[in-house]
């Protein structure tokens, strides 16, 4: 992947430049990622407003001192004859353009003849690629996006987007220039599954929010959206076999706040939003613990017959399904078939954590009857760490997040998700005056949620053992869509890093620099991040 313009973006500790006449100075002496922001300087141009910092860091990207490619109302979008994936893959990168122009880039189908064209393609056979890979050439001349795969045109165009300066990302239409700097970026990820979780059972968060994150994923080229749809205080999903779960168990959150739940068409729609993002929702119910919704809504779910009240506190640990009882099976049963009717994705998440009601050898065996109910609807099953111990076919995964057991399921063949509590809990407060989140794992500043090792964080779980990374943000302690985008930015920005970027392409000092010229594109997009003394 090398080649004589490559070079560590690490080199170059730099912030960015705002003024102008430091710059001309400046310019002359940078040859690193800063010069893009420099670029020739002419007469009454405006002077470019951001410098190169595309996150997560590309495997190979040089930002020669050449012209840059200018953006104007000429400027048309092109795909190859039938590819309808680059196709939508275009209209989606025109949107973005149009948004903010005056007029919105044509995409044609055709030969990549156009002058001063955006050309996308697709191209399978290309060894340096893969499937996620992307190759992305920015000249005056024109703009060249490759991809291994649909994923990877979509990523390689998602790093087209943030080489664009952050006022691309604004709705209100302006007529100013917009210039891209040269680039040549060959860029693949590390990890397979770069997730984040959103626990939409503790505080409901509508639709409308999902797809706000969603988008911000793929912002980051991250591809797994697990949610966590149950859990003691609601019911997230409409089951239709079982309605009550939603009627009666979704009417709650924690502290009183409003309850809510997805019907099986938003539901959908929320997968095929995330599908055409290229990103995999992955449903949690968990089981056999964190219940309490599911009792309390059918009687019969309970070892005595009794539901309990609903639950609005923050507790943990003390719900149990009665695993004795066939009934339960024929929930869980109907339960993942709705669920796993709905979803493309090859995985159902069921949870397993924080057990204490249940003797541990009766819920090993509930886990691995648990596990053969969600194989027979075609899914592949995930646990939280608690459920290594089981005896799972080597293609359960096992999601790790605070000491655990999961090498036992390493040595059956299973592969791990990596979700340390300590480092990427988005729900742990940053520092102790954070105003909201918890502290239990520890205060995660943005430098500790960056700079760790997945490779070296557990001993027996070495690198072809990782299938990738996850952030968790779980909200007991977060009211709405602001307060989950307030913890989540900027470690999120960490963690997609830590699953993309190849270990020798990471320093945090070079990601300090870059993510410092992420707020004004969170701006942009009216995004709540926290503003890290760290990195601001
Ligand atoms: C632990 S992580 C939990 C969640 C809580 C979280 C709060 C895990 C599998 N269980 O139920 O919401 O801590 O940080």
């Amino acid at each position: 992947m090398s080649s004589s313009t490559d070079f560590p973006m690490h080199t170059n500790q730099h912030d960015a430049m705002p003024c102008r006449a430091a710059r001309r100075a400046a310019c002359l002496l940078v040859t690193t990622a800063l010069a893009a922001a420099c670029g020739p300087l002419r007469p009454g141009a405006p002077a470019p407003r951001h410098a190169a910092a595309i996150i997560p860091a590309p495997l190979s990207i040089a930002l020669p001192r050449e012209a840059p490619f200018v953006l104007d109302s000429l400027t048309v979008i092109t795909v190859e004859p039938g590819d309808s994936t680059a196709r939508r893959i275009g209209e989606w990168l025109a949107d973005l353009i149009g948004s903010t122009r005056e007029s919105t880039p044509r995409v044609l189908e055709g030969p990549a003849v156009a002058a001063r064209a955006i050309a996308l393609r697709i191209r399978p056979d290309d060894p340096r690629l893969g499937p996620e890979g992307y190759e992305l050439t920015v000249a005056a001349s024109g703009v060249s996006v490759t991809g291994g795969g649909g994923a990877g045109l979509f990523y390689g165009v998602q790093a087209l987007r943030q080489l664009m300066p952050p006022a691309v990302e604004f709705t209100a239409r302006r007529p100013a220039p917009l210039e891209i700097p040269a680039a040549h970026i060959v860029d693949r990820p590390r990890f397979e599954w770069r997730g984040m979780m959103l626990d939409v059972a503790r505080h409901f968060l509508p639709p409308r929010d999902v797809k706000r994150f969603i988008d911000l994923l793929a912002l980051y080229r991250m591809n797994r959206l697990h949610l966590h749809l149950s859990d003691d205080q609601g019911w997230r999903i409409e089951i239709r076999s079982w309605p009550n779960l939603t009627a009666y168990g979704g009417s709650t959150a924690v502290g009183g706040h409003p309850g809510g739940f997805y019907t099986q068409e938003e539901f959908a729609d929320l997968v095929a939003y995330a599908h055409a993002r290229f990103i995999t929702i992955v449903p949690e119910i968990d089981m056999p613990g964190h219940t309490n919704a599911a009792l309390a809504s059918y009687p019969e779910l309970n070892c005595d017959g009794v539901a309990p009240p609903l639950y609005e506190g923050i507790r943990v640990g003390f719900s149990a399904l009665c695993v004795d009882n066939e009934v339960t099976y024929q929930f869980i049963d109907d339960v993942v078939r709705e669920i796993s009717a709905l979803i493309p994705g090859e995985y159902f998440h069921i949870g397993g954590d924080e057990v204490e009601r249940i003797p541990h050898e009766r819920y090993l065996e509930f886990i691995e009857r648990a596990e053969r109910i969600v194989v027979s609807h075609g899914k592949r099953m995930i646990g939280w760490g608690e459920v290594a111990p089981a005896n799972l076919p080597p293609s359960a995964i096992v999601q790790h997040w605070r000491p655990d057991s999961v090498q036992l399921a390493v040595a059956r063949g299973s592969r791990v998700i990596l979700s340390p509590s300590s480092r990427v809990y988005l729900d742990m407060k940053y520092d102790a005056s954070t105003p909201i989140g918890l502290s239990w794992a520890g205060l995660i500043d943005v430098r500790h949620a960056y700079d760790w090792e997945p490779a070296a964080w557990l001993e027996g779980v070495p690198e072809r053992a990782i299938l990738g990374v996850e952030a968790p943000l779980w909200a007991e302690t977060l009211g709405t869509v602001h307060d989950f985008e307030y913890m989540a930015l900027p470690r999120l920005a960490a963690v997609a890093e830590l699953g993309w970027s190849a270990p020798e392409r990471r320093s945090w000092g070079d990601f300090r620099r870059r993510l410092r010229e992420h707020w004004p594109r969170w701006q942009a997009l009216g995004l709540n991040a926290y503003r890290s003394p760290d990195v601001w």
